[in-house]
């Protein structure tokens, strides 16, 4: 709702009241055109200001309400009549003004923003375009280049930003209120015709063709397949080019389109699974709201590696104090530089002062004796990160949470070496660790949940989304991509090239197609670690058991790449070949192409043709399984769980919003028929047989995503 005060005897203060984020639901968008008509015919009433409760102006429209019944005055004649009052409305803008509550403030007549306020429209980010006047608007004010670039990317300006695009008047690092207050009373009687922007002429480039065919180019070309972004620039050209009533039509005509999209479902989705994984809970029934967190003011982090840089890097740009701890000196002072011009770089980039001071450097484990959080990021060797635990149980004092960051070693192992496994977590991070979003938090069943809470606080301080999930090979995120990986090698076995796999996954919208992130990350680590399980063998063996491991299909495809020396972009040659090592473009190998043919024909194997719907549906359909599985065992405790980890840290495309929210889109029932055809086209991978909880939600009618926990729960209690 919207409260309704008189301040300074001539001034009508219009609050808006929607804790936590005042968003324009229906009730206060009720409340804004009663507040506001009381205002403008109260004739003591010379000027209004507009403000949110609790130092937060508005955080657009309700997202909540999207996809229900629409009740309540609409937003775009409700801007419309503060624009075309006759006494000057001024926004007061605290905390954020995003989305609709900026298209808002673009409808007052004045802007005065607190230094700390954030303000931008993020509608492409929930597969939207800003369609209150946004889009229309906002061109007109900044510029049609200024516009483009804010409204495509969603991303949030600074007050000093918004004061330099020409979006606010004035910018205050005292009471907002007050100063709109006191600007509102300093305008009073003015008049208002070159106040309201709908009026204004759009500024027109003179290179305008060119300047929307480049910018649509680069949008395409970044969104994946995601059509927002789109829609977003054909707004704005439709500002550009067409009077304001016209290109109000072409945004409500765009609007449209997007609304009813499965891409702008699928988004709005992962905005609320982003959120809800944060509200945590173990098999034990510890969770979030009963769990607290202990205050980490100082940590350490031992090993300064790739990950370890990247994660020292990160905790000091949250705030904290950080040893950095290396025992090789060498190491020690690559890793120093390599750090301070990581923190440079970020300081530059995102404005502020490196925090090169938070940061401490040494050759010895007993600096972290006064820490109150260790995070492990040594070599990923069990033997090795079991001496360390044991050298910081000697050092640290009482109490300080031990922390290992592996990408699968059983964490419950490492716990069950230190006498306090309760203080023992794993934090999955992802490479490169200061720039990656993603957190995988790893309780064993004696982690304590004051741990859990602890690091999933830490996750969330350094901006990353944290996911609780529970201890496995491969935890969530690993464990359903050895599956996909396992499906792309039978794919160039039966007759795909690394080169049709990528096109079909690109084409979906990851970043990167299986083969050339694999080239990406290096083939050796997979390598090794099939060596250690015993599945790799050297040599080319063939006749029908060099296929089989363990009474199942093993293709050995990826271990003869390795042999050759081959390891991706580091050494120049992997799946593809590049320019020399450590070139990133990616170029077909005919090596390659004639490798597969002499395996197949060593093998017996006859290449077949494979279309991108079979490579989607085997790769993706057994990721998806086994995601269903990892629900099963309780491992993740929702499918929001899982499509937040795939979403923030494998490229998964956020228009289709994970893969457990795609297979829901797709329909749970064809994703189980797919399987079981596949399954039996292909008995000798035990993997693509359906899972029991699939089965089981596709008999009780495929429910929507939020309702699988209500089933899983009623699967274990007849088990
Ligand atoms: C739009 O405006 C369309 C228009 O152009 C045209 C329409 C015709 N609605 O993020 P937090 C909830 S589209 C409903 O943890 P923070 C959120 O789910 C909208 N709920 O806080 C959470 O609930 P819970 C364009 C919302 O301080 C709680 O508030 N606007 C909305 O870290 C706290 O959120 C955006 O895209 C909403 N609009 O960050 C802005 N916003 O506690 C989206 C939040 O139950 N919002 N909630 O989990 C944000 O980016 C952040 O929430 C914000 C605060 C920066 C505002």
């Amino acid at each position: 709702m919207a409260q309704y005060t008189r301040v300074s005897g001539v001034v009508g203060l219009i609050t808006l009241q929607n804790p936590p984020v005042n968003a324009l639901s229906a009730v206060v968008r009720q409340g804004i055109v009663d507040k506001v008509e009381t205002a403008l015919s109260d004739p003591k009433v010379k000027s209004v200001v507009i403000c949110g409760q609790n130092g937060n102006f508005c955080g657009g429209a309700d997202i909540k309400e999207f996809g229900t019944k629409m009740f309540g005055p609409p937003l775009i004649p409700m801007i419309h009549s503060i624009e075309a009052a006759n006494k000057p409305v001024v926004a007061a803008i605290e905390g954020s003004a995003l989305g609709g509550g900026l298209e808002l403030a673009l409808g007052c007549h004045y802007r005065i923003a607190h230094s700390k306020a954030r303000l931008g429209l993020p509608e492409v980010t929930l597969g939207l375009l800003p369609a209150a006047g946004g889009s229309q608007r906002l061109p007109r004010l900044i510029g049609v280049p200024a516009a483009l670039n804010l409204i495509t990317t969603g991303r949030h300006v600074t007050a000093a930003e918004a004061l330099q695009l020409g979006i606010v008047d004035q910018v205050t690092d005292h009471n907002t209120v007050d100063a709109a207050v006191k600007f509102a009373l300093s305008v009073a009687g003015r008049s208002l015709d070159a106040r309201r922007i709908s009026t204004y002429p759009c500024p027109r480039p003179s290179d305008l063709d060119a300047l929307f065919e480049e910018v649509m180019q680069k949008v395409r070309q970044s969104a994946r397949g995601a059509i927002a972004p789109v829609a977003c620039v054909q707004a704005v050209r439709a500002a550009a080019t067409l009077p304001y009533t016209q290109g109000m039509e072409r945004e409500k005509e765009l609007m449209a389109t997007l609304f009813t999209s499965g891409q702008a479902r699928a988004m709005q989705y992962i905005f609320f699974a982003q959120r809800a994984v944060g509200r945590w809970r173990m098999p034990s029934g510890a969770s979030w709201d009963t769990s607290k967190p202990r205050p980490v003011t100082k940590a350490a982090v031992i090993g300064l590696g790739t990950m370890g840089r990247g994660i020292a890097v990160a905790l000091a740009r949250a705030g904290l104090s950080v040893v950095a701890v290396e025992t090789q000196e060498k190491q020690l002072l690559e890793a120093k530089q390599a750090m301070s011009s990581m923190l440079e770089r970020g300081a530059k980039r995102r404005g502020g002062v490196p925090a090169l001071g938070l940061i401490s450097y040494s050759q010895s484990i007993q600096a972290a004796a006064d820490v109150d959080l260790v995070i492990e990021a040594v070599f990923e060797d069990m033997a090795l990160k079991i001496e360390v635990f044991k050298q910081l149980t000697a050092v640290c004092k009482p109490g300080t949470l031990l922390c290992t960051n592996t990408s699968g070693l059983d964490v419950d192992q490492l716990a069950s070496e230190t006498p306090n496994p309760e203080l023992v977590v794993g934090m999955h991070f992802f490479a490169p660790a200061h720039v990656m979003n993603l957190l995988e938090v790893v309780y064993g069943p004696r982690s304590s949940p004051q741990a859990v809470a602890t690091a999933m606080q830490l996750g969330k301080k350094m901006g990353k989304a944290s996911v609780a999930v529970g201890n496995c090979s491969g935890f969530v995120g690993n464990r359903m991509l050895k599956l996909y990986l396992e499906q792309a090698s039978f794919l160039l076995e039966e007759g795909a090239t690394p080169e049709l796999v990528d096109r079909a996954l690109e084409e979906f919208g990851f970043p990167m197609g299986v083969f050339r992130m694999s080239d990406l990350s290096g083939l050796d680590v997979g390598w090794r670690v099939r060596k250690a399980a015993g599945l790799a063998e050297p040599g080319e063996a063939s006749g029908p058991s060099a296929r089989i491991r363990k009474g199942y299909r093993y293709s050995p495809i990826g271990d003869l790449v390795c042999e050759q020396g081959r390891f991706g972009q580091k050494t120049g040659r992997g799946w593809y070949q590049y320019e020399k090592p450590g070139s990133r473009v990616a170029r077909s190998d005919p090596w390659m192409h004639s490798f597969l043919e002499q395996y197949r024909a060593r093998h017996g194997l006859v290449a077949r043709s494979i279309d991108h719907q079979e490579v989607l549906e085997r790769c993706l359909y057994s990721l998806i399984n086994e995601g269903f599985r990892i629900l099963e065992d309780g491992i993740a405790a929702g499918p929001e769980d899982i499509d937040v980890i795939y979403v923030f840290g494998y490229g998964w495309p956020r228009h289709r919003g994970g893969p457990m929210f795609y297979a829901s889109m797709v329909g749970l029932a064809k994703v189980l028929e797919r399987l079981e055809h596949y399954h039996q086209a292909h008995p000798d991978v035990p993997n693509l047989q359906p899972c029991s909880l699939l089965r089981r939600l596709v008999a009780s009618g495929s429910p929507p995503v939020h309702m699988w926990r209500e089933v899983r729960k009623k699967l274990h209690s007849q088990l």
